[in-house]
């Protein structure tokens, strides 16, 4: 047995004049609340800190910058890395990450409990688009603001196995989880901001937006035989909806916990990851099964 007792902290709405500092207070208190619950771990969305700004066009860089963090910990999020100490407790969460040599990724990090960074992930998919366009009813310049990451798709060991990261659109991909399972990750960690309803003006509602968020992470989780906690920013930001959904799915790519609502939501359960084990020795045996000999395709175009 090897268990991990994991909270996906999901966060309701954060409006566009919302301080960094009134965030951290109600990740904070998740924090407390997964502390009292016994939680080992405790993961917050994409871009937790702020409104979800790609929505917005701006031509002022320094606009743009003022959405990022150079530095992490910082001040407004200091308390939060104090607490998990203070607590025992590891954190994940996603921030717009400005380095000091100038370069902008949508990033996410991983702590142990005592809250020092063990890792960190810069979204390598970044969907929208990087012009104003006047055809959408919302804009989503994540292609504008920040670049693709440079990381690649790297896991971690620590709380008893081996763990990754992605974010948002990244778990769209197949080969997100493909390059992760190949280094044997049984949690998958990742946060997201979906829109309710397609900017490109499809009918596509928030049912169908569900519908496709679960299938991508069941199948995901069941083709990597690996746990994937996925962590909605949720409900109407600025008149804009996003999903909620937040997810805890196993190996066998069930879904063994959901949020009920689009608001702050402590959803937990407790993952054994052992449970990772059966899949990876049989069926997703990578080393038996796959013939790479036929896979070029995939790497070369
Ligand atoms: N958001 C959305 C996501 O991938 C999107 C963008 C929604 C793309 C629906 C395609 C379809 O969940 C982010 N932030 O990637």
């Amino acid at each position: 047995m090897r268990p991990v007792h994991v909270a996906a902290a999901q966060l309701g709405p954060i409006q566009k004049a919302e301080p960094r500092e009134a965030v951290v207070a109600r990740m904070l208190a998740l924090l407390d609340a997964a502390a009292d619950k016994g939680c080992d771990l405790v993961v917050y969305p994409e871009l937790a800190l702020t409104t979800f700004f790609p929505r917005w066009y701006m031509e002022d860089q320094a606009e743009v910058d003022t959405w990022f963090e150079a530095e992490m910990p910082n001040a407004a999020t200091q308390p939060l890395f104090d607490a998990a100490k203070a607590k025992g407790v590891a954190i994940s969460f996603g921030y717009a990450e400005l380095t000091p040599d100038g370069h902008h990724f949508n990033t996410s990090i991983l702590t142990d409990k005592t809250g020092t960074i063990i890792g960190k992930y810069r979204k390598v998919h970044l969907p929208g688009h990087d012009e104003f366009d006047p055809e959408r009813a919302f804009q989503h310049l994540e292609k504008r603001y920040f670049e693709p990451g440079d990381l690649g798709f790297p896991v971690w060991q620590t709380l008893g196995g081996v763990f990754g990261m992605c974010i948002c659109n990244d778990r769209r991909w197949p080969e997100t989880y493909r390059v992760m399972g190949l280094q044997g990750v049984e949690m998958v960690l990742l946060g997201y901001n979906t829109p309710s309803v397609n900017s490109q003006k499809s009918a596509e509602g928030p049912e169908d937006r569900l519908f496709h968020h679960r299938l991508v992470l069941q199948s995901g989780a069941y083709q990597n035989a690996t746990f994937v906690v996925a962590v909605a920013k949720a409900g109407v930001e600025d008149g804009h909806p996003l999903i909620g959904g937040s997810v805890i799915v196993d190996p066998n790519g069930k879904i063994v916990a959901e949020s009920l609502t689009e608001d702050d939501e402590l959803v937990t359960a407790v993952c054994d990851l052992d449970e990772t084990v059966f899949g990876k020795e049989t069926i997703f045996d990578f080393a038996r099964h796959r013939r790479i000999e036929h896979y070029g395709r995939i790497t070369s175009q």
